[in-house]
């Protein structure tokens, strides 16, 4: 038996060198005065495996503005041992003591992402998508994809445009046969140098909706480690059934038209459904302060508390509850976090009903900087059994960001890595990020609201680059699996060391995953659990995820 278990140590230590042996590391390119880019070509692009770790040791990643990119160490955890006395910094875990469970990480499948997916030759399109879904790349498990347009299309649209007020919808489809203007103005054709074409994007642009985006999530359904949980959303339904008749402005839905809208998602998934795709939520509309108070030049709905609360209840609620989707979850807010105690906690005490219908809120990422995060206490203390679902973010589109993409940005990775951390000790159970991929100029964006993506595609060149954002978000992604559970962590340092931002999670597997981001120069800390511990460096500016089984 003994010799057996030998046998198999010495076989999974065999299979951890073949693969680590096989990963493909990053081809960098410094970006002059910031970190690295990991450059995927026609020939080849940077993966990346998971070692199982065995019981004793630890498996740790690092990811580093100097350069270091998913870098593996291998060390052991010993007894506890008082006389050692090294770390000046410590961490005890305490896998008893759990919190929220992880539903996933992951990005958006908007038609600007599958435009770009789309213009890369056919294996670098398979290189970009297994480098975020498959078992050598994030292991994304979430995606939000948007009901009709965004601005991240090429043109605002919606569907059942035509006929104007037709309240059943007859004309529903998700192919839209529309005008091409303004894309070429957007993205010029160019020559591809590989197949030496001049590359017609009208063909893309043409209904891309059903061309490219089904196309890729069924790609990412074929690939993914885990089963993909799609978060859909209305941007804007058609004008007609809005006070303004217009895609942007101060609006709101008309009153005759609330059972419609809901119809609107409720077709959304039965159209998908045709398509073999199932949307596991949808949430109550993008950002609906935008649309009331008029703030956003894109695609919006804006709702008051009271209207929104009396659309769940009497319309979309009863909708999707008493349909063949009554199992599809419905996230409200969906809108900045500062939004939570007056606009979701107002809807609920007013239409208390509401919590029936609902399973959670979504949040946005772009307050957080100034907005603390206890508000989303407001939710899990009050409402222990919602999630909270973080379902949008990226770096770039703060106005005073002159610079749309921001090549090799390792403060756009902070940016990140802060966010995350921060949301997932605060209950979170998901972080979802936008537009999978983006042109050199961060779009294509009809309302030139153009932003940065953890992957930037330069089709010009055939090649597409890895931000360092991109490997923030796997630190997470690929590691925490979905139902992980956090648990206590806590650092013990002296009065004059900086802090090492931190989260732990006791993994479906029974491993221990612990993410540590290091904002000052190279140091060792102590990582404790049970009855053992180990010492990990950590990397000058870097962040770590450390794996590893606690022997408590
Ligand atoms: C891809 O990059 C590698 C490394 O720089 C290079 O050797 C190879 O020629 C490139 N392939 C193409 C098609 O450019
Ligand atoms: C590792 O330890 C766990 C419990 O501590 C045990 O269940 C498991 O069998 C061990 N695995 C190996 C390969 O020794
Ligand atoms: C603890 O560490 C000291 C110094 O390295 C060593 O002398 C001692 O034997 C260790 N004790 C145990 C229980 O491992
Ligand atoms: C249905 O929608 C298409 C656009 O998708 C439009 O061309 C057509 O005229 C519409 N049909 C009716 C009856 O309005
Ligand atoms: C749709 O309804 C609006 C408002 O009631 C009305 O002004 C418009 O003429 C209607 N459009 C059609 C095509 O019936
Ligand atoms: C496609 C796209 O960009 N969608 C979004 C990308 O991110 C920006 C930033 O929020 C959004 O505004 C876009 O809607």
């Amino acid at each position: 038996m003994k010799f057996f278990v030998i046998i198999l140590t010495l076989f999974i230590y065999f299979v951890n060198a073949i693969n680590s042996a096989l990963d493909k590391p990053c081809l960098a390119r410094r970006i002059s005065g910031r970190s690295v880019i990991c450059v995927c070509n026609f020939t080849y692009c940077d993966d990346i495996t998971r070692d199982v770790p065995v019981n004793g040791s630890y498996v740790a990643y690092t990811t580093s503005e100097a350069g270091a990119r998913f870098q593996k160490t291998i060390g052991a955890f010993q007894t506890l041992n008082h006389s050692l006395g090294c770390c000046r910094t410590s961490f005890d875990i305490n896998p008893m003591k759990t919190y929220q469970a992880v539903e996933g990480f992951g990005g958006a499948v908007t038609d600007s992402a599958a435009i770009n997916w789309k213009s890369l030759p056919e294996v670098m399109q398979k290189y970009l998508i297994d480098s975020y879904f498959s078992l050598k790349g994030l292991e994304y498990n979430m995606l939000r994809v948007p009901i009709g347009g965004c601005d991240f299309s090429t043109h605002p649209y919606a569907y059942n445009e035509q006929p104007e007020n037709d309240t059943k919808l007859s004309n529903y489809s998700l192919s839209y046969e529309d005008y091409y203007y303004k894309y070429e103005d957007i993205v010029p054709a160019f020559t591809n140098p590989l197949t030496q074409r001049r590359e017609n994007y009208q063909r893309l642009y043409f209904g891309c909706h059903i061309i490219d985006n089904i196309p890729m999530i069924k790609e990412i359904s074929k690939v993914a480690t885990s089963p993909v949980h799609i978060v859909a959303t209305t941007w804007s339904p058609p004008v007609w059934m809005k006070t303004n008749h217009h895609f942007v402005g101060i609006n709101q839905l008309r009153q005759e038209y609330f059972d419609t809208y809901a119809l609107y998602h409720y077709k959304f998934l039965e159209k998908y459904a045709e398509e073999g795709i199932n949307i596991w939520a949808i949430t109550t509309t993008n950002e609906p302060i935008d649309g009331y108070f008029g703030l956003a030049r894109f695609n919006t709905l804006g709702w008051s508390v009271e209207k929104m609360g009396e659309w769940i209840v009497n319309n979309l609620g009863p909708m999707i509850r008493n349909s063949v989707f009554k199992n599809v979850k419905i996230l409200s807010c969906d809108d900045q976090r500062f939004t939570i105690p007056f606009w979701f906690n107002g809807i609920l005490r007013k239409y208390p009903k509401a919590l029936d219908y609902i399973d959670g809120v979504g949040v946005h990422f772009y307050a957080d900087k100034i907005v603390p995060a206890a508000v989303l206490y407001a939710v899990s203390k009050t409402y222990p059994d919602k999630m909270i679902l973080a379902t949008e973010a990226c770096e770039g589109s703060y106005p005073w960001q002159t610079e749309k993409v921001e090549l090799g940005s390792w403060p756009r990775a902070i940016s990140y890595i802060t966010d995350i951390l921060e949301d997932l000790n605060h209950n979170v159970v998901g972080w979802i990020d936008w537009n999978l991929s983006l042109n050199m100029r961060g779009g294509p964006n009809w309302a030139k609201n153009y932003v940065d993506s953890p992957v930037i595609v330069n089709a010009e060149e055939n090649e597409f680059y890895k931000q360092p954002m991109f490997y923030a978000m796997g630190h997470f992604s690929k590691f925490i699996k979905r139902g992980s559970r956090r648990i206590e962590i806590r650092e013990k340092k002296s009065f004059f060391t900086w802090s090492v931002k931190n989260v732990a999670f006791l993994t479906p597997d029974g491993t221990v995953v612990v993410v540590l981001l290091n904002e000052g120069s190279v140091r060792s800390v102590c990582v404790k659990c049970g009855k053992k511990e180990a010492i990990l460096l950590l990397e000058a500016n870097s962040i770590t995820t450390m794996e590893f089984v606690c022997d408590v």
